[in-house]
């Protein structure tokens, strides 16, 4: 399965196709909107999420609310469009038009300066437009497809935010509940925690943040219940799934880092209390005594729950002054608003879910080929008939 994303945040619209999904698949726009809405709430979001109001178009690859086998194209209109018609119009203009709202002050941890210098875009808007977080809209509408094929097999998925500017979540709170049961917590938190004991701290901070014209950063995390084991491989870099899956949060705007299970706090302890034991029974197969590497070894899958952290930082759009210099004068500048969110930290969870979602939906699909969904779901039982009793 591949995909591929277009569109600019002030243009007209996002898409995206999906190649490789399998037919027989139930699919409605329905399913995609509701975590298209779920990206757009938290709290610390900025002015842009009251004009948009993210909705999906499916326009080919699905019949009678079922896929085809055939490429599935999805499209979400930006509604800020129409207030940007002239200036991020597609069609020619005139040398002596003037062109409103240009940028030659490059905002620091943006793409705009670096972006800048390789395309040869003397007006930063042409990097800005992309490489704004607006894109992860359509990844998200991408990821809830391949949501909807994990969901077909038994595997569930979700996320939420375990870290905001410093306040932390108690993992004791959430540790032994299952994938449904942490997101109906998560679906009524302000700021998408699984400890809500907590939620207050993190909304005053996020708001005092935001009167200091500042911004604040933290860290999701991602679980994914009922991934068979032996997905992805050990017996080339490129097919290890963990490594996929930490790329793909990587691509994630603002990310810096990612961890699995215990991850950087292995560092500080010895392979006795980091490795986890194996146990079999008769009712489940193979499982592990503790889940310390977070669902892999060798970059395949253990049957235990998968759990990847990623961190954002700050964002960078900032009310508070930075340093920077002017592009075309050269002149150093210590002022650059541009509208902005104080904290996305909430709506990054929700990306990091359909991100992570995409490659083991993916996964799935290398090593079951199947083009209807009905004969994957028999692949996929006979495998796990097949590890249970190995
Ligand atoms: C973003 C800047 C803001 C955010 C945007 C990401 O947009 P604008 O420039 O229109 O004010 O609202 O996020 C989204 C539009 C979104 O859908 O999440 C940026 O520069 O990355």
């Amino acid at each position: 399965m591949r995909y591929l994303t277009a569109g600019e945040s002030h243009g007209p619209q996002l898409t995206a196709i999906i190649e490789g999904l399998p037919a027989q698949m139930p699919l409605t726009a329905e399913m995609i909107n509701k975590e298209l809405k779920r990206r757009q709430g938290g709290h610390g979001r900025g002015r842009r999420m009251q004009i948009e109001k993210d909705t999906v178009e499916i326009v080919s690859g699905v019949r009678h609310g079922k896929t085809l086998g055939s490429p599935v194209a999805l499209v979400v209109k930006n509604d800020d469009w129409k207030h940007w018609t002239n200036i991020m119009g597609i069609e020619p203009i005139d040398e002596n038009d003037e062109v409103k709202r240009q940028i030659s002050r490059p905002r620091p941890g943006h793409a705009d300066l670096n972006g800048g210098m390789k395309y040869g875009h003397r007006d930063l808007r042409n990097v800005l437009e992309r490489s704004s977080a607006r894109e992860t809209t359509v990844r998200v509408a991408v990821g809830a497809v391949a949501k909807q094929l994990l969901s077909q097999l038994g595997i569930e998925i979700v996320s939420h935010v375990t870290e905001i500017g410093g306040i932390k979540t108690n993992p004791e709170s959430y540790i032994g509940k299952s994938a449904a049961e942490i997101r109906e917590i998560v679906e009524n938190d302000a700021v998408y925690c699984a400890d809500p004991s907590v939620t207050k701290q993190m909304t005053d901070l996020i708001d005092e943040t935001k009167k200091n014209g500042d911004s604040i950063g933290g860290t999701v995390e991602v679980i994914i219940e009922g991934m068979p084991a032996g997905i992805g491989s050990y017996v080339h870099y490129d097919r290890k799934l963990d490594a996929k899956i930490a790329a793909s949060v990587m691509s994630i705007n603002a990310f810096k880092g990612v961890e699995f299970g215990l991850g950087f706090e292995m560092a500080r302890k010895p392979g006795s209390q980091v490795h986890d034991e194996i146990l079999w029974s008769e009712e489940y197969g193979y499982t592990r005594k503790t889940n310390n590497l977070g669902g892999f070894e060798g970059g395949m899958t253990t049957g235990m729950p998968i759990i990847v952290r990623g961190v954002m930082k700050p964002i960078p759009t900032l009310y508070k002054p930075l340093q920077s210099i002017d592009i075309e004068t050269k002149e150093p500048f210590q002022a650059s608003i541009e509208r902005s969110d104080s904290c996305a930290v909430p709506a990054a969870s929700i990306v990091a879910e359909h991100v992570v979602a995409w490659e083991a939906a993916n996964a799935l699909l290398e090593q079951f080929d199947a083009d209807q969904l009905p004969r994957l779901k028999e692949n996929v039982q006979n495998y796990l008939d097949y590890t249970k009793g190995f």
